[in-house]
């Protein structure tokens, strides 16, 4: 056979692809097929999953992998455009409020990074999103002191509630950008709200409004098995 050739040959090329993966594995990184896209999935020994965070927890919660991007999840789409976009923030406040997409632009904004972590077992570090945060939001309504929940409302009934003290966090924001782009289509355009530090289906898409409530309205997924929390910490998965 001619040795120009070799590599063609299927067993060769077995062999060469073989060991174009364990240089992949041994440089870090693995490649897989989950739900259509291809992933890039990191090793186990991945030395970002030995850190940790400021605040002392590891920076991978228990059971997680990390990914290198959000993986589309799905769920019944809204209205994606910004020009019919309305977010009622209202409930136990004094001052309720409808914000066009125009006024939700107009308040502060802020730049975050963080982690994200989804119940299904990825996680994609670094994430960037631009937003308003929630507290911003509390401060415009001016929430009243009965209210003990932030439930986030969106298209077609989805709901999730949060409870008010981790909805005031500084991570807590209703997105509009990630990655430095409006948000695409599966991941909630225009706006989204942003939970970091519980499982990602709190994080409602396509978001429609915040009620501020005064007792606990368990959502779409708290109603169908899963946690009323979702601790990624804790492995608050299930009910
Ligand atoms: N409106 C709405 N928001 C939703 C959902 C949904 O079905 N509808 N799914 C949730 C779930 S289960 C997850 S894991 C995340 C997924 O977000 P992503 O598709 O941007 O990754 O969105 C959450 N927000
Ligand atoms: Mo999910």
């Amino acid at each position: 056979m001619d040795p120009s050739k070799l590599h063609t040959h299927p067993e060769v090329a077995r062999i060469l692809e073989r060991r174009r993966f364990l240089k992949n594995a041994a440089a870090g990184t693995l490649l897989v097929a989950l739900g259509g896209g291809t992933y890039v999935v990191a090793a186990a020994d991945d030395p970002r999953a030995k850190t940790q965070r400021p605040d002392g927890r590891p920076r991978l919660p228990p059971g997680q992998r990390i990914i290198d991007a959000l993986k589309p999840m799905g769920g019944d789409p809204g209205d994606p455009s910004p020009a019919s976009f309305k977010l009622h923030v209202h409930g136990e406040v004094e001052n309720p409020v409808t914000l066009d997409f125009a006024k939700l632009l107009a308040l502060p904004q802020t730049d975050l990074t963080c982690d994200v972590h989804c119940v299904t077992g990825w996680s994609m570090f670094d994430a960037t999103w631009r937003g308003v945060q929630l507290a911003e939001l509390a401060k415009l309504v001016r929430v009243r002191s009965t209210a003990r929940y932030v439930i986030f409302e969106a298209a077609n009934s989805y709901t999730s509630n949060v409870r008010l003290s981790e909805a005031l966090a500084p991570g807590v924001l209703v997105a509009h950008q990630h990655g430095g782009k409006p948000l695409s289509r599966p991941h909630g355009p225009p706006a989204r709200a942003l939970v970091p530090d519980l499982y990602f289906w709190k994080s409602a898409k396509w978001l429609t409004g915040i009620r501020f409530s005064a007792r606990d309205r368990p959502g779409y997924w708290e109603t169908r098995g899963y946690h009323n929390h979702a601790d990624p910490w804790k492995e608050e998965r299930y009910g």
